[in-house]
């Protein structure tokens, strides 16, 4: 038997530890270390299974199903959609379908007639309202009503039983809602009036009661998708990219929760929530996000379309009758049934199509994009000062120091340890002069002490969740007994936003960021580790309506803070632990308390993925892992797997080793300085997909199938992924590996191994090169790389360097990229102040290729001292004979260039182009 401490044993023994240290605490944190060392598992028990959530064992084994069908007569159509009351022994319905703009149709359905409570609807996940668009060709028979988007999909609502098909512009069936007839929704109702089932008026788990004063309302639908094999999305979870059936385990689970040791490959709820999946198929991308703030459970199925009711028109439509399909079954404990299905029809559009509806990633200040250095807990200012001074020692790059909960005050948030923390602004001086910054965590527990002044402000405001009684909610936290601030209200928002203004959080200044720990949220002392959901908030919600939002809805009052105590001038970043549908539009994310072993190192890729395609795409695990202490190998791959991870951190638990780099061999301590500085030259690019990423939706780190949607082969891949379309990486997550195979997606497609340049064709398995040093990466033959190749202390005094260019023909001899470039700090950016250039490489006769710089963006007008230092063009299957730079103004000069010819490699070096000039550069066979 195996004791297994959880949350609130560790509180309690660091509470004893600060106390007396009594027998007890010294019993706890003797069997803390055990745990951490001998038996990482997490406490099951703690955590429900779909059996033990009553609505979601009532939705998932319906006895019998509701059986809604349409009244014809009830029927109505308008410009932009459908609506209608559906009716069934049950309770009677009204749905609604609204076409959005782009491709996008939204299903809503809520209890007809006046039910006895709203709904919550978590409005705050769009990025404002949508816009509806008009609907073509609308029609009505006594079987169903249907209208054609202007991308030439049909919309059919077909009466009995209800059911809503998708057929895309090929008249292919390729979405079915409620095809399975699972839609269940509980109305409200007067409590005795209908003694209702098991767990309905009230419900118990783990010691906790949850009275339920209004029964239950929950919901649950059904979404089949037809013609596909794989399912994307619905993070968090440490589990497989590709989407598994859940049919013979437990659904996925959406509920934030502070899982203290997450185990790996299972469905259990992490800390943050996207209620968000994605089919994908060679001809069709489709997407349904589900909006319920509420615990969410879905299901996955996978089989073929010919058993199910679609098949009579599955067999219209497609030649086989062997039509794969997959099924999702959104289950939610209340809310309201809110659909929307996203059309593409590829994943590019996807992409672009649910970032409109849910927002972007603002362009963040670059040097959240370079190396953040962190662990629970640097002790003091000294220790700081040796570990900033340590990475220029040992000529590592870093942007970001971090302090967590230990800096503070009694875990006091905006306070700073009068003794170890003393002069915070010189601190952050000392970062500052070489171009770091200082980021410092703040949680939403408040610690109850009269002394403190957000404790007693929050409390005589009223700005406290409250508990079923109506008085302070209190839990139990890291600073011991809590309160919990209530970010539904909105002046509650405004009141956390001011405690970052510079005169209120005393000692920072514009290079402090912030770090949003515990907003599941945890509550030590809460069932299943949160907040009771009888808990009240602000509009007479529970806390069960909103929960997946509360942590969303403290990072952005934290970003609207930070926005306004520098004036709107400077661009914020905030690193979120917990996460919903939208929260990209404020913060980037990290997938929380990983462990230091190879099975948590290989599950941060589909963990990374599964955000970036659900439209989060600042993600990252913590480097090294975070429980436990870390071996050198594990440490340096971790590195590795970092330097291409779009947030890079390192990150440790207090009772684990020091491991700042230089503390390793040698040899460790150079592979982890390579990464780094790997990553430092890249950075260029990762800025540029940044920056398109905010137009286009498009994530930073791409699965394969997003740019070779057509090739099977790569759909469960999740060894490998791309960085932007040009990139793609294969970071050895195995231990003791030297060489390793991956797979080369695409057709009459080339890539070029990074580290050695040969060519290596595709679609197939290549065998390359792993030994410690070295990072599988391949640059796609037709695209061009942005670097900088000089390393130093941070990014911000990379400013003014000098681009290489990396050029990969493809097999037309084509190839061409972007490049994005502004301060890195400001919102000058917004009035002109960036620069946004395209390179393009051609064949433009048998005598003459071409690299031209233009002008992608008229519009910005910045003009930095930048210029190319050095083109690589590789694949060159000519010789060239000589190389002129052309300005429109300016006499052709021969350039220095070497031809490598068994590599296939011009390298042109000091061409002295200005990266904010138009210019050619012509190579003449
Ligand atoms: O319950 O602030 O995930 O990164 O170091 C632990 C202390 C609280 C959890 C975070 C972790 C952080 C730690 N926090």
């Amino acid at each position: 038997m195996s004791y297994i401490l959880n949350h609130g044993d560790r509180w309690k023994a660091r509470i004893g530890e600060k106390k007396k240290v009594s027998m007890r605490a010294v019993i706890s944190l003797f069997i803390l270390l055990l745990a951490i060392n001998l038996c990482i598992a997490v406490d099951r028990s703690k955590f429900k299974t779909c059996e033990q959530a009553a609505f979601c064992k009532r939705h998932r084994i319906q006895e019998k199903t509701a059986d809604y069908s349409v009244d014809p007569t009830s029927v109505k159509a308008n410009e932009t959609g459908l609506q209608a009351t559906l009716t069934s022994e049950v309770n009677n319905l009204k749905v609604e379908l609204v076409l959005l703009k782009d491709n996008v149709v939204r299903i809503l359905l809520d209890e007809a007639g006046t039910p006895l409570r709203p709904r919550f609807q978590p409005l705050i996940a769009l990025n404002g309202t949508p816009v509806h668009e008009h609907v073509i060709a609308a029609e009505a028979n006594p079987e169903s009503a249907s209208f054609v988007t202007p991308t030439g999909f049909k919309i059919i609502m077909n009466f009995k039983p209800f059911r809503i098909d998708v057929f895309n512009s090929k008249k292919e069936l390729v979405i079915s809602v409620n095809s399975k007839n699972l839609l269940k929704f509980e109305h409200f109702r007067e409590k005795g009036a209908d003694a209702g089932e098991d767990g309905f008026w009230e419900e118990n788990f783990g010691g906790h009661r949850d009275s339920k004063p209004f029964g239950s309302s929950s919901v649950g639908l059904d979404v089949s998708f037809i013609g596909f094999k794989f399912l994307y999305g619905l993070p968090e979870h440490a589990d497989t990219f590709a989407l598994k059936s859940t049919t013979n385990s437990e659904p996925y689970r959406l509920y934030n929760l502070d899982v203290f040791e997450y185990e790996l490959n299972n469905g259990m709820s992490l800390y943050g929530a996207v209620p968000y999946v994605i089919a994908n198929n060679p001809t069709q991308t489709v997407g349904a996000f589900w909006l319920n703030a509420a615990e969410t459970w879905v299901d996955i199925a996978s089989s073929t379309a010919d058993k199910g009711v679609l098949a009579s028109i599955v067999d219209k439509f497609k030649a086989s009758k062997d039509v794969p399909q997959m099924d999702a079954h959104f289950i939610s404990e209340s809310g309201l049934a809110e659909l929307y299905l996203i059309l593409g029809p590829k994943p590019y559009d996807i992409f672009r199509q649910y970032a409109s509806l849910t927002g972007v990633y603002p362009l963040p200040p670059l040097f959240s994009v370079a190396y953040h250095q962190c662990r629970w807990n640097y002790n003091d200012e000294d220790d700081v000062a040796m570990v900033n001074a340590g990475f220029d020692q040992h000529d590592i790059p870093m942007d970001a120091l971090w302090l967590d909960i230990e800096h503070t005050d009694g875990k006091k948030y905006f306070t700073w340890d009068p003794v170890k923390f003393a002069n915070p602004q010189k601190m952050i001086d000392g970062l500052s002069s070489k171009g770091r910054k200082l980021i410092t965590i703040s949680d939403p527990h408040i610690k109850k002490d009269d002394n403190y002044p957000v404790y007693k402000e929050a409390k005589d405001q009223g700005y406290y969740v409250k508990n079923v009684e109506g008085n302070d909610f209190e839990g139990h936290c890291w600073p011991g007994a809590s309160l919990y601030l209530d970010y539904m209200n909105p002046e509650v928002r405004n009141y956390w936003a001011s405690r970052y203004h510079f005169d209120k959080y005393i000692g920072t200044d514009k290079n402090l960021h912030v770090w949003n720990d515990m907003n599941e949220p945890s509550v030590f002392s809460g069932p299943e580790v949160t907040m009771n959901k009888d808990a009240r908030h602000f509009g007479d919600w529970e806390h069960r309506d909103i929960h997946n939002i509360y942590g969303f809805l403290q990072t952005i009052s934290t970003h609207k803070g930070l926005i306004e105590r520098a004036d709107k001038k400077v661009r914020p970043f905030i690193l979120t632990r917990s996460f919903f549908a939208g929260s990209q539009r404020v913060a980037a994310v990290w997938t929380g308390d990983n462990t230091a072993d190879w099975d948590h190192l290989r599950i941060s890729i589909p963990m990374m993925l599964s955000l970036s395609v659900a439209g989060i795409p600042h993600v990252g695990a913590d480097v090294g892992g975070f429980f436990k202490n870390v071996d050198e190998q594990l440490l340096v791959r971790w590195y590795q797997m970092g330097a291409f991870s779009p947030f890079f951190r390192a990150h440790a638990h207090i009772d684990c080793k020091r491991r700042e780099p230089w503390l390793f061999s040698d040899p460790a301590m150079n592979a982890i300085r390579n990464a780094i500085r790997t990553r430092y030259s890249f950075l260029p690019y990762w800025y540029t997909l940044f920056y398109e990423h905010s137009k286009t939706g498009l994530p930073i780190i791409r699965p394969l199938w997003s740019e070779f949607p057509e090739d099977e082969q790569c759909y469960d891949e999740e060894r490998e992924f791309l960085i932007g379309n040009g990139l793609l990486v294969r970071p050895i997550a195995e231990p003791d590996v030297t060489q390793v195979s991956l797979y080369l997606p695409g057709r009459r497609q080339v890539w070029y191994e990074w580290n050695n340049d040969k060519t290596r064709p595709s679609p197939g398995a290549v065998y390359v090169d792993a030994t410690l040093e070295t990072i599988p990466i391949f640059q796609r033959g037709g695209t061009i790389i942005p670097t900088r190749q000089r390393p130093r202390r941070s990014s911000a005094l990379m400013k003014n360097d000098p681009l290489t260019l990396y050029v990969a023909a493809d097999t037309k001899d084509f190839a061409n990229g972007t490049i994005y470039l502004d301060d890195g700090e400001t919102y000058d950016y917004e009035n002109g102040q960036y620069l946004y250039w395209g390179f393009t490489y051609k064949k433009e006769s048998d005598f003459v290729y071409t690299i031209t710089s233009k002008n992608l963006d008229p519009k910005g007008e910045f003009d930095p001292d930048v210029y190319i230092e050095k083109i690589v063009v590789r694949g060159v299957r000519y010789y060239p004979r000589n190389v002129h730079l052309y300005y429109d103004d300016y006499n052709p000069e021969g350039l220095e260039f070497e031809h490598i010819r068994d590599k296939h490699l011009i390298v042109i070096r000091k061409p002295g182009a200005y990266v904010s000039r138009e210019w050619r550069i012509d190579i003449h066979t």
